[in-house]
């Protein structure tokens, strides 16, 4: 239902430490009274909305409520403009701890080839393993190829399912990883990786004295290396592209049920480079756990990108999408900067500095990232990690690149009503990611330079993703008094089929999407404004599909967000 209450806030609330604004949405041309009030119901500060005037996303008129100078904590706060109070929030530094370890421990849940253990989950969320070979399923341990792609059989069990399907695709996998990945790099420098270190998550690995976010994007970087096409055979050292059901499940299928056959598809170029970066990531992160690992990551990484070398334009095909997402990309320039980029970080080698200084990518803005372009991934990589061995004037230019950008999703906040790191053309299928995804180019920057402008942006950021946009909606799970509950998911299908359960706490919602592609969106949300297209129906697979690209943006985001700071 719409909500009717015309202030918009963070429903989970606002660190002490950091911005605290909210939207009021009002056609008043004159700015208008507001008021703070405690738990106690006790005002505790006071004071004029700013008019924004028209936002062009959502086409409200909206005033903005900056509280930024309470500096007080605790619960149960709420805004009042006209007598009218908003949702309640918390205002505490311990805000986002929960959801650090929920919207990191969802890729536990989308684990395949493994039960999901009830001790960990509790037991509604407990389930058989999928995918092992067992009748009904016809895969992972020993899957065939597409007609035509290979005349072997390949053990490809494992790894994260992608989304609400349960198709397993490389191109998706690797910027999951190594969001996952890199969302530890960051802590460690920044002296927060304890809180995701072991023991610290709902994972089967805890306790063995490995960091859980590691135990758990290994998971998934095995998944990746085994489907690297074996020496001796043709294409040797390329990554098959993807492999799923050969037609579509229906809604819901649990994993262990699932009946259709998989197949591999065709290595891509695209997919090769997916795993060279994240393996030579791994052989860098892993290296102080795990050395054995490290070097068969490193090894992997290193054949990866000879075989795309010498295959530097096998494209995916946007047509093969019978069963499974295509995953298609037509341009792999930026994967080739990517995984050079992860490559020269971990080796230091000059034959991977030479790759990324004559990229095209080295000299371009700083775009933003996404399954498809991956440059800015590298861009990251270069911008923070110790000894690159990029030259300095490289270095800073790459900096300087990083800084633009979030100097650009600054303006773009400032200019709408909601404060939010996207274009009104921007609300495209997983605009949430996009979201989250510009957040962390604010968070790098903040990393860069120290300005405490950028932590402000991303943060602001997640204003947006829970609750303080045009539907007053949180996108996350367990998050917020108007969450989302009904992904689209063939397990988590509470709405399809009531014994399943709801997705679980700290699951992200792809989130609006103008071009409402799917029979869903076409007939509920016909006329929406961009940013409120959108609906928590579980058929609406391009507004409310929950994804590991898109929940690894939110669980790196929730961790820098969660670190103590202190001013
Ligand atoms: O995230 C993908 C989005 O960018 C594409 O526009 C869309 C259509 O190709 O596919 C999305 O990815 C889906 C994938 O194809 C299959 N698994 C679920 C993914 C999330 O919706």
């Amino acid at each position: 239902a719409p909500s009717d209450l015309p202030l918009r806030v963070n429903q989970l609330g606002y660190l002490p430490d950091g911005p605290k604004r909210a939207t009021l949405v009002s056609s008043a041309t004159a700015p208008l009274a507001w008021q703070l009030r405690d738990g106690s119901g006790a005002q505790v500060a006071s004071g004029a909305t700013t008019v924004k005037g028209s936002d062009q996303a959502s086409g409200q008129s909206t005033h903005l409520v900056d509280f930024g100078g309470y500096t007080g904590t605790g619960s149960g706060f709420t805004l009042l403009v006209g007598g009218q109070a908003s949702h309640p929030f918390d205002i505490s530094a311990a805000l986002y701890d929960g959801l650090r370890a929920d919207s990191m421990s969802f890729f536990y849940q989308q684990r395949s080839g493994v039960a999901i253990d009830a001790g960990l989950t509790g037991s509604e969320y407990a389930r058989p393993a999928g995918h092992l070979g067992v009748a009904p399923n016809k895969g992972d341990t020993s899957v065939p190829c597409q007609a035509g792609v290979c005349d072997y059989r390949l053990d490809v069990r494992g790894g994260w399912y992608d989304a609400g399907d349960q198709g397993k695709y490389v191109v998706n996998g690797g910027i999951a990883t190594w969001q996952v990945v890199n969302s530890f790099e960051r802590a460690r420098r920044s002296g927060g990786d304890a809180a995701l270190g072991d023991s610290t998550l709902r994972v089967p690995e805890r306790g063995n004295g490995v960091p859980d976010v590691l135990d758990e994007a290994r998971w998934e970087l095995e998944f990746l290396m085994r489907m690297q096409v074996p020496a001796g055979k043709p294409s040797a050292g390329m990554a098959f592209h993807k492999m799923h059901d050969t037609e579509w499940t229906g809604l819901p299928t649990r994993p262990e049920l699932d009946d259709k056959q998989r197949e591999l598809h065709r290595p891509s170029t695209a997919a090769t480079l997916n795993l060279a970066a994240t393996a030579a990531q791994c052989a860098r992160v892993y290296a102080p756990y795990d050395s054995a690992f490290a070097t068969r990551c490193l090894d992997a990484a290193r054949r990866a990108w000879m075989a795309a070398k010498a295959n530097p334009n096998v494209l995916a095909s946007a047509t093969d999408n019978a069963g499974g997402g295509a995953y298609e990309d037509a341009d792999v320039s930026d994967e080739f900067y990517w995984a050079a980029a992860e490559l020269l970080a971990t080796t230091a080698e000059t034959q991977y500095r030479d790759a990324v200084t004559s990229s095209p990518h080295h000299a371009k803005p700083a775009d933003a990232f996404w399954w498809g372009g991956t440059a800015t991934l590298g861009r990251i990589t270069l911008a923070t990690v110790p000894g690159t061995a990029l030259p300095s004037d490289d270095l800073a230019r790459v900096r300087g690149l990083l800084t633009a950008a979030a100097d650009g999703h600054l303006s773009t906040m400032a200019a709408g009503g909601y404060a939010v790191p996207i274009p009104a053309t921007g609300y495209v299928w997983g605009s949430n990611s996009a979201v989250s995804n510009n957040a962390i180019t604010l968070a790098v920057a903040y990393e860069i330079t120290g300005a405490q402008r950028y932590r402000a942006g991303a943060l602001e950021s997640l204003d947006y993703l829970l609750g303080r946009n045009a539907l007053d909606h949180s996108y996350v799970t367990g998050y917020g008094e108007r969450a989302s509950e009904n992904q689209h998911h063939r397990f988590w299908a509470h709405q399809s089929d009531a014994s399943l359960p709801h997705p679980p706490a700290g699951s992200f919602a792809g989130g609006p999407n103008a071009g409402l592609d799917d029979p869903v969106a076409k007939e509920r949300l016909n006329g929406c404004a961009p940013a409120a297209c959108y609906v928590d129906d579980i058929g609406s697979y391009s507004t409310n599909e929950v994804a590991i690209n898109w929940n690894s943006s939110l669980a790196w985001l929730a961790a820098f967000a969660a670190e103590r700071r202190g001013g």
